[in-house]
């Protein structure tokens, strides 16, 4: 098979004379297609059976125990001027770049399968879609990309229609972290990753495409591509909202996306539902207003912690048809995750004998669930929609222990910019190097934004214009802790709590505390029945300590100074000013 573009064409025969596989298979993502190569990786053992009762449909893959997580330092932004790409990424020169991929992938693909997999990030007749196409040689990222995105027959239609669309080449090569490398070329719209068979790395639909090449794509177009969760709240008289939420990976946005509300909101009609758990795009509508898009079709969740407690419509989606990486195994052969519940599993993620006593976890703390959204209890049916959906509220949050209280809103866009670029949060497993040190990830787009954050920045800026109707802004902090080191917020389903204050606030039914940070809650207008809050909890989650802010402001000058003169003077200028108040 070959396509009816020849650039496409002449593009997969240039990589196959390139990387000499024995085989090449255009994927058509039919049903028969992806049970030939699910035979055939449990012929080789890079699948693994589970329990066909209990979870039918579902696999286990054991990624290589050096391959686990992105891998940051190896991922590079590789534009024709060193400052385009900024100092929030690593840069190389293209040619260098091109150069040492050449050397890498040449003869890479010997004895191997080439798959070409066409790929529409979000819905296949949607004007805010985009295509890809990724080349591989590993079986495992083509049954991921297929649960992942709109992958095969249809996507390569709207392809041959459009003529465009993001080349992405991956091989696992020998899966050496020496050998391994992410290289983005967001001028031509070129992925090259090689070396890694896991999540970002590899399934180059997700960060690399919809997050890199497209918030580059989205700053000439006049979008947003965003690290966001996108959820639908639907309130007792039936009025829908829909609120798009940044969060740095492994900080519960698939469990905030997919939330089930408190037994009182439930009983008096309130419903959550779920449009996308990861990345958003957006687009200003003839209205003014922001309307968004879940580029992707499915789910990459983190599966630790995740239970009938924390996330029971996480756990009801993946009870078949699942694609389980690094989790560990029960004796009788079904996934397992700390957290999940009191059973010991049998063998850990490595797939040797799991021994409880040496203190190491069962499953990696970044394996993970691979699911379409359509198996999602609370998915909604909006998330297909070409038009996409507007969004009344935009919210920034992190993973903080200290200061920052449980919920503020920006005054207004500008302010809202502040906070988004001011956002910080203590790192976690998804990414390779220490965890729980705190680290500045504006918009949670730290590891994923393909330009210069500064012109990111201004981009954000720039939708602050006659006509617009935006949403308001948000920060919400779920992990405040106590001086026991406890969380003060139960967090979870009571997230719902924070949600319906913002609605409120974006219906102008309720006040606020006016502080330089921004509005506070009054306390009495976040409903908390039920909820035993002690007085250390009730000081620390809905107060500011003014000298931590003023601490914190000089820290985030510091931040933005570091962008040099890029950075824009109105942001700069917020900074000053809420600074002038703080002190
Ligand atoms: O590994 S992924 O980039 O796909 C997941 C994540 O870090 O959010
Ligand atoms: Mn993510």
């Amino acid at each position: 098979m070959t396509s009816q573009l020849p650039a496409l064409n002449q593009w997969v025969e240039e990589i196959a004379e390139l990387t000499q596989p024995d085989h090449i298979h255009w994927c058509d993502g039919s049903d028969a297609e992806n049970a030939k190569l699910i035979e055939q990786m449990l012929a080789d053992g890079s699948l693994l059976k589970l329990n066909e009762s209990t979870h039918p449909g579902s696999y286990l893959h054991r990624s290589h125990p050096d391959d686990v997580a992105r891998v940051e330092h190896l991922t590079f932004v590789c534009t024709t001027e060193r400052d385009d790409a900024g100092p929030n990424n690593h840069w190389m020169a293209p040619d260098e770049a091109r150069a040492k991929m050449r050397a890498l992938f040449t003869g890479c693909m010997k004895g191997r399968t080439l798959y070409v997999v066409p790929y529409c990030m979000g819905p296949i007749d949607s004007p805010l879609s985009r295509c890809g196409v990724e080349i591989t040689d590993s079986p495992y990222v083509v049954a991921n990309m297929r649960i992942m995105t709109r992958m095969g027959q249809a996507a390569l239609a709207r392809i041959e229609r459009e003529g465009q669309f993001v080349k992405g080449l991956h091989s696992t090569g020998d899966l050496n972290p020496e050998r391994r490398f992410i290289m983005h070329f967001p001028e031509s719209l070129e992925i090259q990753s090689f070396g890694s068979g896991y999540g970002g790395n590899a399934l180059l639909g997700k960060k690399c495409h919809a997050l890199r090449i497209a918030s580059h794509q989205a700053r000439s177009e006049g979008w947003l591509a965003e690290h966001m969760l996108i959820l639908g709240i639907e309130n007792p008289q039936g009025k829908k909202h829909y609120i798009a939420a940044a969060f740095p990976s492994a900080c519960g946005k698939t469990n905030l996306a997919m939330l089930i509300p408190p037994e009182g909101y439930v009983r008096d009609g309130w419903k959550i539902t779920t449009i996308g758990d990861d990345i958003c795009w957006m687009r200003p509508g003839a209205d003014g207003r922001l309307y968004a898009i879940n580029p992707e079709a499915g789910f990459f969740g983190v599966a630790p912690g995740t239970s009938a407690k924390s996330n029971p419509n996480a756990l009801a989606s993946i009870q078949r048809n699942t694609i389980f990486t690094n989790v560990a195994v029960t004796d009788d052969n079904q996934p397992w995750w700390e957290g999940l519940d009191k059973r010991v599993p049998v063998t850990d993620w490595k797939g040797n004998p799991f021994n409880a006593e040496a203190g190491t976890p069962a499953a990696h703390p970044n394996s993970r669930f691979t699911v379409s959204a359509k198996q999602c209890p609370s998915y909604a049916p909006e998330a297909e929609a070409p038009a996409g959906v507007p969004i009344s509220a935009i919210v920034f949050g992190g993973r903080r222990a200290s200061l920052v209280p449980l919920v503020f809103e920006a005054r207004d866009w500008t302010h809202g910019v502040l906070i988004g670029a001011a956002m910080g949060s203590e790192t976690t497993a998804a990414a390779t190097g220490a965890v729980g040190v705190m680290r500045r990830d504006p918009m949670a787009m730290k590891p994923f934004c393909g330009y210069n954050f500064a012109d990111y920045f201004a981009h954000w800026l720039s939708f602050d214009k006659a006509g617009a109707k935006l949403p308001k802004i948000f920060h919400v902090n779920w992990f405040r802790k106590g001086d026991d080191g406890d969380f003060l917020w139960p967090g979870f389903g009571d997230n719902m709590r924070v949600l319906e204050w913002m609605l409120k606030r974006v219906a102008g039914s309720v006040g606020s505390q006016e502080t330089p940070i921004g509005h506070l809650p009054n306390p009495a207008d976040i409903n908390l029945d039920g909820l035993a809050l002690n007085d250390e909890a009730m000081q620390k989650l809905f107060d500011y300590d003014r000298q931590g802010w003023a601490a914190e402001f000089a820290s985030i000058g510091e931040y933005l100074e570091e962008y040099g003169p890029r950075m824009p003077e109105a942001l700069k200028a917020e900074q000053q000013r809420i600074c002038g108040q703080l002190n």
